[in-house]
């Protein structure tokens, strides 16, 4: 993976950590990952059920989390591994990898659009590296702090970049707004009736099935806002700063730091009507 292949770095060490060397790798990480579950997908694919009869892990899931393990032991071995599949712990001080091998893996399990490798590199709770890697639509978007967000070309991914910055924000009820829900039952009867009360007050919804593509979503311009309850920190360990380096404002839904269960996405002039109309439509964020 070349230079040319991210955008001309700084060569700073902000936090005091190289981000051009770290997001260099994170690609190469999450383009490999991504073209593992894409070429050597099988035609029966095993799956093991997670927390309910719908919450599934493939073995593409634990193959691709394995070859993104690979190549961090083989270039970061210091480092700290937090994975969805294989768990890990996040270094109080140093650089901790999370890594979310499939995201989405209901849609990838369908064959359907809408997954994507996630992989971070933070210090402590400050995201430095975000890749989130589509395979279905061949973009992988990418970011490090103070650097820009960006989105590789489709019809020539390892060829040059396109900076990601949001537009003029359109007015709450022409807004295209991304969400997504839990498995468990009860916190998706909740989920539904919010999204009941919120359709006919905005443009639209659109359930695409990975946070991780939402957040890349909203930094893209294909949706106005993304919110949600109730995900893991893997689900948006990449997306939140490709989305906050994007100019997109990254927060809890009901205000503060953002965190897994309660994350709101927006343009920055909207995220005030946009948190009080998700408040009278009784959204809930959730403690996990
Ligand atoms: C998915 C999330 C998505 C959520 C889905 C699922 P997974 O993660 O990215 O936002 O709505 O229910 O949790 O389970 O595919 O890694």
């Amino acid at each position: 993976m070349s230079g040319a292949d991210v955008p001309p770095g700084t060569g700073a060490e902000p936090h005091g950590f190289p981000l051009d060397e770290l997001l260099r790798i994170a690609r190469m990480a999450a383009d490999g990952a991504a073209t593992l579950i894409t070429d050597r997908r099988p035609e029966h694919l095993g799956v093991t059920q997670k927390s309910t009869e719908t919450d599934h892990v493939t073995e593409m899931d634990t193959a691709a989390e394995r070859l993104i393990r690979e190549v961090l032991a083989q270039h970061r071995p210091a480092d700290a591994v937090l994975g969805e599949e294989f768990g890990g712990e996040i270094s109080p001080d140093g650089v901790t990898w999370i890594v979310d091998p499939i995201d989405g893996t209901t849609n990838y399990l369908y064959d359907h659009p809408g997954y994507a490798v996630s992989v971070a590199a933070w210090n402590g709770a400050i995201p430095l590296v975000g890749v989130v890697a589509d395979p279905t639509h061949r973009r992988t978007y990418h970011a490090r702090l103070g650097g820009g967000a960006w989105c590789s070309d489709p019809q020539d991914p390892a060829g040059p970049v396109r900076r990601l910055s949001l537009g003029k924000p359109r007015p709450l009820p022409q807004m295209l707004i991304a969400t997504g829900f839990g498995y468990e039952p009860a916190r998706r009867a909740v989920q539904g009736r919010v999204v009941a009360e919120l359709l006919p007050q905005v443009r639209d919804i659109r359930r695409m099935g990975a946070a991780a593509l939402d957040m890349c979503s909203v930094a893209a311009g294909r949706v106005d806002a993304y919110y949600e309850a109730g995900l893991s920190v893997w689900d948006l360990a990449a997306g939140r700063l490709i989305a906050s380096e994007a100019g997109a404002t990254v927060e809890a839904i009901e205000g503060g730091e953002v965190r897994p269960g309660s994350v709101l996405v927006c343009h920055p002039e909207r995220v005030g009507e946009l948190r009080a109309l998700l408040h009278r439509c009784g959204v809930s964020p959730i403690d996990v």
